[in-house]
């Protein structure tokens, strides 16, 4: 018969130890893997079954089986070992069709030498035609009890019970189906919710620090950290500011799980009252990271975003005294850190520590400690900066101090005097209030007539190769201390997000008018993170430093820009009704992108395109762009 012959496909399966453990195979007809029953110290005692492929009706289907029995170097060797381990003497002959040759593992003789073998791996191949269903079978020994199997109806049974039990806790939590969403938006936000969930995970390992006090980096003391990720392919590990964010969503959902996540991060806290802000915690985090990032500094700072997540813990009510007795001290601590060694250069002012020194090869030098990364700061770092972001934080992070000290019966004055003058408007003005520039911004040693430029070389001697020009910063005019121009975003709105701008202040109007100016900040996609207006609006940084947070939209920043202005739309003012207007569009807006970019792409984005609204930068990022879910249900 001619024609094309009917497609077929090998899976292969492995399964591997890591170190300690056994693998018992039962092989079935010579060839077939039919089941294994393994333990080791993490997983105990269980079995897995490899049942014979069918049909997607469930019938019989034609197959060949191979499999491989064998030991390997390590986890990270186990694909040299199968490809070395292929044979192309196999064939493939369903009755009534031509034999065909295919591809399987067969004897893998391990390299002479004594090279420890770490892993022992059993591989079950089955080559069949699709479609097919193929059901694999983990079943834990704490399960060995149960009257059926875990398989096929059974194990769709218990999933759907357990489906269903988890929409019903989602809707109790959420109430979207009492708000009137469709089927297909609760449907979106109850996977943002999994996903994070699904992401979390519990890492070990220690940091590698530079501190003042050595020349090179040294091992942190190794520690454990159960952590949510921003993303779980890109950059699966624990990062500081993130986390807080993942806990103001996880916290709504299970307030116990949030508290024993914030204790874990407060445990990798330094006797200097620090925490690490990038956690690369053992050798599969590691594997993921370049090296120019993995050296953590301890004076590198990170926005105190857990001060965040525990004022909406205890605004829940779930927070029990002695959980709180016992954090304290860590929170002392942690706040006294970034008091001590991010302090500006006067009172009740902050300075982030660790910007890039370098001015000659940035268009901006960066601010990762920030968060906020290359986000326009003054041009010219120095010891004068003053940094609004970092002076927000601070005001929340005392409040929730003074709060803190007060339910656990210690002193809270000096806490609250903190609060009180970060919270004071006039103070603010004094030093954030650009009047020429007409918004809040940084002070520091700053121009505007920065740009990068191809620079000029020399011809080369005869014979030499001619070097290639690179792009460097070309300064027209010389910096000064003044208020930092041409950087209008995201910055500017701090004393708005953290809520610190009374009610009837005058800047509020003006905040409001920039946020919804569309030459500005105002997309209908959510606000971008630099004003379509600023100098540096889609810039790059170096030649291979593409524009991050200069113009993109981020859902962090949206989502504290909704709170806040839900937050003003209620308190009485010459603001409240613009307020309310902007509360209701940002909101739709925020979540009708991210939820068509999910619908288009099928994932969640890092960052959404302020032209566009198209999803970019990493994915799926189900970290704090997950907080839509929040948004949907009006929590804040
Ligand atoms: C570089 C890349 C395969 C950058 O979400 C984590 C952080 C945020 O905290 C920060 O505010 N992201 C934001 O500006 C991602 C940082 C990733 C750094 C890792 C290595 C290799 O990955």
């Amino acid at each position: 018969r001619t024609g094309p012959k009917p497609p077929f496909i090998s899976l292969l399966f492995y399964v591997a130890t890591d170190g300690q453990g056994v693998l018992q195979p039962l092989i079935e007809e010579k060839t077939r893997l039919a089941s294994l029953r393994g333990q080791t110290e993490e997983l105990g005692n269980f079995t897995i079954t490899f049942q014979q492929p069918t049909t997607e009706a469930g019938l019989p289907l034609y197959a060949r089986y191979n499999y491989l029995q064998t030991k390997a170097e390590g986890l990270h060797r186990l694909t040299d070992v199968v490809k070395l381990s292929l044979t192309p003497r196999f064939s493939y002959a369903p009755p009534g069709l031509p034999k065909r040759h295919y591809f399987g593992v067969d004897a893998y003789h391990s390299p002479a030498g004594d090279r420890e073998l770490r892993s022992q791996l059993l591989v079950h191949q089955v080559t069949v035609p699709v479609p097919c269903r193929v059901e694999v079978a983990f079943e834990s020994g704490s399960v060995a009890n149960r009257p059926e199997r875990l398989l096929a109806e059974t194990l769709t049974q218990e999933l759907d019970t357990h489906a269903a039990a988890f929409e019903r806790r989602f809707e109790q939590t959420f109430g979207l189906a009492g708000k009137g969403f469709s089927q297909q938006q609760q449907h979106f936000a109850r996977a943002l919710l999994s996903n994070m969930l699904g992401g979390m995970g519990y890492f070990y390992g220690h940091s590698l620090v530079q501190s003042p006090h050595t020349e090179a980096p040294q091992p942190y003391p190794a520690g454990p950290l159960f952590t949510a990720v921003p993303s779980r392919s890109f950059f699966p590990r624990g990062f500081l500011w993130d986390e807080g964010f993942h806990q103001l969503l996880l916290a709504r959902w299970d307030p116990a799980l949030s508290q024993e996540v914030l204790a874990h991060w407060f445990d990798l806290m330094n006797a200097e009252g620090w925490i690490p802000r990038e956690q690369i915690l053992g050798d599969e985090a590691l594997a993921k990271v370049p090296p120019e990032f993995v050296v953590q500094h301890s004076q590198a700072g990170n926005p105190p975003t857990f001060f965040l997540a525990l004022q909406q813990l205890l605004r829940q009510g779930a927070v029990q005294q002695d959980y709180l007795q016992r954090l304290y001290p860590r929170l002392q601590s942690w706040y006294s850190w970034y008091n001590h060694t991010q302090a500006g250069p006067l009172p009740y002012t902050f300075r982030w520590r660790g910007r890039d020194q370098d001015t000659q090869l940035f268009l901006n030098p960066k601010t990762l400690t920030s968060g906020l990364d290359d986000y326009p700061r003054a041009t010219h770092p120095s010891l004068d900066e003053r940094h609004l972001d970092l002076r927000c934080w601070m005001g929340i992070a005392s409040a929730v101090m003074a709060e803190v000290a007060t339910r656990v019966g210690e002193p809270a004055s000096d806490y609250a005097h903190m609060a009180a003058r970060l919270a004071d408007n006039e103070l603010l003005d004094q030093h954030h209030w650009a009047e020429m520039l007409g918004t809040f911004a940084d002070y520091g040693n700053h121009t505007q007539a920065v740009a990068l430029e191809r620079e000029h070389l020399r011809p080369p001697p005869a014979g030499q190769p001619s070097p290639i020009p690179r792009l460097v910063r070309v300064v027209r005019k010389q910096p000064r201390l003044q208020f930092v121009g041409g950087a209008l975003g995201y910055v500017s709105l701090f004393p708005l997000l953290l809520q610190l701008l009374r009610p009837d202040s005058q800047h509020l109007g003006s905040l409001l008018a920039d946020m919804k100016n569309e030459q500005k900040l105002w997309t209908p996609f959510g606000l971008r993170s630099l004003s379509r207006s600023s100098p540096f609006y889609l810039k790059r940084n170096t030649e291979h430093d593409p524009p991050y947070w200069r113009g993109a939209i981020w859902i962090n920043i949206n989502y504290l820009a909704v709170k806040a202005l839900n937050h003003y739309s209620q308190l009485e003012g010459p603001h409240q009704k613009e307020a309310a207007r902007l509360y209701h569009e940002l909101r739709a807006n925020v979540i009708g992108n991210v939820l068509q970019q999910y619908l288009d792409s099928g994932y969640v984005w890092e960052q959404y395109n302020d032209s566009t609204g198209r999803g970019q930068g990493c994915y799926p990022f189900t970290g704090w762009s997950a907080l839509v879910v929040l948004m949907m249900a009006e929590e804040y």
